[in-house]
């Protein structure tokens, strides 16, 4: 490992903990220990579980090291004890976790020095410190889920994103034919996105930027949530019981809608991808168009396909990392930007928009690529294969550029509405 991977490891380190900081200094004591939902953790374990996965991996098998604390990794397991049930355990407070994850954090910095990094998988091109870099950005995606869903004055603020511009065509045509799928080099990809791999997918047309606000309003003001046959079975069940009747955050008053983000509340922004719609409700809405969600593959085709060359590119744009002028990541604005906002970041076939603001709901369910090996732990990926969760792509604008990439994979079932997620449609050609 040469030294200039060791500068990037520990840049990557700080960056990821100054947005864990971040996140948590926002709010009070009280604000951190307790539940804002049942469906997330309180912040404060989000904090120590980073803590804790850095130094499982970091601490004691990369650096071999000694435990710094042994006797808490039960309350921090995510297997162990569901998200509903942790403030119950007996978790570090607030100072003590800080005390955790910072003493971690020194241990780690030393190992990172000292350690050979070369003759075992694991820590080939700096992968497990990747990962734990990656799950530490991961986590902070959550917490800002987390400050969504509390509710009380504004603690954040962030500027506002670059305003949208006309994207001409509404849908690019993309050929059908074989394109490789997945990454086999790309260093701190994860076991999911692995082996790269041919796939066929016959032409399609898929739009060129994510479902507005103003469309969405328009299937909830024309009835869709009250057409059965708009939805599938097990969206009319989720719909009926969940009684859904517009994205999650949304107020109608009328006619108009507006929506509560990080407690402002404010009209709905008529260009603005819509956010917080669960996979069902993407796909009654891509029915009411007469379209259809894409598959994980045709969404990775029109990311990365290049229809000049038939090669495959690392991100939409080309082969280089993302830049502010490229995709809106990294909680630098505090939701998804009008479309048309990012030009820069357009894929070879003319698509928009496919890394940052919104996630991105597939049709596909979660499972692994031909040759798929678990790797460096069976619970980050392969006990989730299976047809109960839905894949999703591209990240959001709460996710940092160290934790997407064309090719990585997010999973969720498919009533879930918390997270930043949107779609766009697609259709056969
Ligand atoms: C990949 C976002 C589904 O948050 O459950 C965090 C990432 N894995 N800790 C999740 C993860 C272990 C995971 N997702
Ligand atoms: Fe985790």
């Amino acid at each position: 490992m040469t030294e200039e991977l060791r500068e990037h490891v520990a840049e990557e380190l700080l960056r990821s903990r100054a947005r864990s900081t971040a996140l948590t200094d926002a709010v009070d004591e009280h604000d951190l220990v307790r539940q804002h939902s049942k469906l997330m953790s309180p912040l404060v374990w989000d904090l120590a579980h980073i803590g804790n996965q850095e130094e499982l991996w970091l601490v004691r098998d990369v650096g071999g090291r000694e435990p710094v604390r042994s006797d808490i990794d039960e309350y921090y397991d995510a297997f162990k004890y569901g998200r509903s049930v942790r403030p119950e355990l007996p978790l570090l407070n607030p100072k003590e976790a800080r005390q955790y994850v910072g003493d971690v954090r020194g241990k780690v910095f030393d190992v990172l020095e000292k350690v050979p990094l070369q003759g075992r998988r694991l820590v080939e091109n700096g992968f497990a410190f990747g990962m734990i870099v990656q799950h530490e950005q991961q986590h902070d995606e959550t917490m800002l889920a987390t400050h969504q869903l509390r509710t009380g004055e504004p603690v954040l603020h962030a500027p506002a994103p670059p305003r949208g511009k006309l994207v001409p065509a509404t849908e690019a045509f993309i050929p059908g034919g074989p394109f490789e799928m997945g990454t086999s080099d790309e260093p701190w990809a994860l076991d999911n996105e692995r082996p790269a791999h041919t796939v066929h997918v016959d032409a399609f047309f898929i739009d060129t930027t994510p479902v507005t606000n103003a469309e969405f309003a328009e299937f909830v003001l024309a009835g869709g949530y009250d057409d059965r046959r708009l939805w599938t079975e097990a969206g009319w069940e989720h719909r009926t019981t969940a009684k859904l009747v517009a994205p999650r955050f949304w107020q109608r008053e009328g006619n108009s809608f507006t929506r509560t983000a990080f407690g402002v509340t404010e009209p709905i922004v008529p260009d603005e991808p819509v956010v917080h719609v669960c996979f069902h409700e993407a796909q009654a809405y891509a029915t009411w168009v007469g379209k259809r969600l894409p598959t994980e593959p045709e969404w990775e085709k029109a990311a990365r396909f290049d229809p000049e060359t038939g090669r495959t590119r690392r991100y939409p744009w080309g082969d280089g990392e993302p830049t502010e002028l490229h995709a809106n990541l990294g909680q630098r604005h505090l939701r998804p930007a009008p479309v048309g906002a990012y030009p820069a970041g357009v894929s070879a076939s003319g698509v928009h928009q496919l890394i940052g603001d919104v996630w991105e709901w597939t049709s596909s369910d979660f499972h692994g690529y031909p040759g798929f090996e678990a790797f460096p732990y069976r619970e980050y990926s392969e006990v989730f294969f299976g047809p109960d969760y839905k894949v999703l792509r591209g990240g959001s604008f709460g996710t940092d550029k160290s934790a997407i990439r064309a090719t990585f994979r997010n999973w969720d079932y498919p009533i879930r509405r918390q997270i930043f997620a949107g779609f766009r449609c697609a259709r056969d050609a």
